[in-house]
């Protein structure tokens, strides 16, 4: 068992890429994980809503860089340019519906827009894979449906 879990954090929005000062999506979910016993943020970036570019950076996170869990931010919606779904679905070996189901159950009691997130989540290689929405409000939802048992699953991973 690993003790530190090493995390990075992508928030994936044309806005913010164009305005760094303008993400707060991504430094919640930052805050959010420092405040966890065992998860340091290890990197952070931020990338358009363009496909290659999410898929470069997840593969370079996981391949790479073999972090323990990346959770970006954005990019889940119905947008035109929302393509964080199918950007990294590919890029998974394994999927794991049931903390995709676990975000949704718990989110949809809190407000149904969270029926507008097409978040997918899974494994590649040994590293976890969640897609948060972009606001800071979804982002401290879904982190919190999930965060108690994100030591167990990284290890069971491993
Ligand atoms: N999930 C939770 N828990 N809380 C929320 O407020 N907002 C929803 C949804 N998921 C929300 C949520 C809304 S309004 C949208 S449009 C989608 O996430 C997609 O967000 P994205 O395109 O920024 O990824
Ligand atoms: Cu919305």
């Amino acid at each position: 068992m690993t003790n530190e879990l090493r995390v990075g954090v992508l928030t994936i929005s044309d806005t913010a890429s164009l305005d760094p000062a303008s993400d707060t999506s991504g430094p919640s979910l930052c805050r959010l994980v420092e405040a966890e016993s065992r998860l340091i943020v290890q990197t952070k970036a931020c990338v358009p809503d363009d496909f290659k570019a999410i898929q470069k950076t997840v593969t370079a996170w996981c391949d790479d860089l073999d972090l323990h869990l990346v959770l970006t931010t954005g990019g889940t919606g119905f947008g035109i340019r929302d393509c964080t779904p199918e950007a990294v679905l590919p890029l998974l070996d394994r999927q794991t519906p049931g903390i995709t189901h676990l975000i949704f159950a718990k989110s949809i009691q809190i407000t149904p827009f969270a029926a507008l997130s097409r978040a997918v989540s899974g494994i590649r290689g040994q590293t976890l894979v969640l897609t948060f929405p972009g606001s800071p409000k979804a982002v401290k939802e879904n982190f919190e449906a999930v965060a108690k048992m994100l030591p167990h699953a990284i290890d069971l991973a491993r």
